[in-house]
């Protein structure tokens, strides 16, 4: 069978990768339409040898497609999706807005893939840290029952969406250049820096990026007493985020055992060599369908702990890699039909 997909926020970081990856994957396409705001409508966009026209993105739109990738942020998501919905549409959202909402599925396709066949109209991605993050931890969980981790992340530009792209290149072109230095996108200069702020900060201290991979983790792992404190790090990179994990098990850590069960992981690719200076880092899985695993050691402040490092495309794994392998996953078991058969 073959579908009518709609990609709404066609024009952004998200949609533009989810587009490619679209094409590249050789999704059962059989329509394909781009949407965004009023704005980019009339926008033409050449991909895969294809040429689409942008179209506004609004109420009665939906009524012909199928399935639905929401990538235009969570205002879109709240506004839209209920009318894609009533339309018969299923849609899968990138969106922060409705992760957290009981009867809305949050779904990583190697971890929890049940959640595919609950859905009731819409399931949602998670935040990029958070999905990089447990391709390392989901299998380490498996092996040795997770208690509680500290985590702190390195996070690319590029989560923060193209124009913060164009901002590092141009702070590092005008520092080369010696002229002086812009910061719009960010509070701070992010050329030759970091940053220790992503999202808005809450009251308890912590950003709401921060907030998100202790919550989603508990979602998406199906762990609802899990601990997790997160420091989350803005660091001058394009492309990948990384995260330095600290973790507590209930079951003594075997170091051999860990490896093998990351290794074993469909989601990870163990990079565990230090003595030959092979790591994970974000310029080797920038592009990459899996998340690169390595420096596992043993804790020195948890018992039973285990430290490690994981990196991984954030516009992939954590964002239209991800969406799209739940669509694909969902037609191979039968679970997503088009609308007329
Ligand atoms: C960032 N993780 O790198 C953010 C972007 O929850 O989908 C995505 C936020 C989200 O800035």
């Amino acid at each position: 069978s073959s579908f009518t997909v709609g990609i709404v926020g066609a024009t952004g970081a998200v949609g533009q990768e989810l587009l490619r990856l679209l094409l590249e994957r050789d999704f059962p396409c059989e329509r394909l339409r781009l949407f965004a705001s009023a704005r980019s409508a009339g926008k033409v966009i050449t991909q895969g040898g294809q040429t689409f026209t942008v179209e506004e993105a609004r109420a009665g739109v939906f009524g012909d497609i199928d399935l639905a990738f929401f990538a235009a942020g969570g205002g879109v998501t709240r506004s839209l999706a209920p009318d894609a919905v009533a339309a018969g549409c299923v849609v899968i959202d990138k969106s922060s807005a409705l992760r957290m909402e009981p009867d809305v599925p949050l779904v990583i396709p190697e971890i929890n893939p049940e959640g595919l066949r609950q859905h009731k109209g819409i399931i949602a991605n998670p935040n990029c840290s958070t999905a990089v993050m447990l391709m390392g931890l989901w299998p380490l969980h498996k092996a040795f029952g997770l208690k509680r981790a500290i985590v702190a992340t390195y996070q690319s530009v590029s989560g923060t969406g193209a124009e913060a792209v164009r901002e590092l290149e141009g702070q590092v072109q005008a520092h080369v250049a010696g002229s002086p230095i812009k910061a719009q996108v960010y509070p701070q200069q992010i050329a030759f820096n970091c940053l220790p702020h992503i999202d808005t900060f809450g009251p308890d201290g912590y950003t709401g990026e921060e907030t998100k991979m202790a919550q989603e983790s508990r979602k998406i792992m199906g762990l609802p007493e899990l601990r997790v404190s997160a420091t989350t790090v803005r660091v001058p990179v394009v492309r990948a985020h990384s995260i330095a994990v600290s973790a507590e098990f209930e079951r003594p850590v075997d170091l051999a055992e860990a490896r093998r069960a990351v290794s074993e992981f469909e989601g990870a690719e163990l990079i565990d060599a230090p003595e030959n200076n092979s790591y994970p880092t974000p310029l080797a899985f920038a592009e990459k369908v899996k998340c690169g695993v390595g420096r596992l050691r043993r804790d020195t402040a948890f018992d039973n702990g285990l430290s490690f490092w994981v990196s991984g495309d954030n516009l992939w794994r954590g964002a239209a890699l991800n969406a799209l392998m739940n669509a694909e996953l969902m037609i191979r078991e039968g679970w997503l039909k088009p609308k007329k058969g």
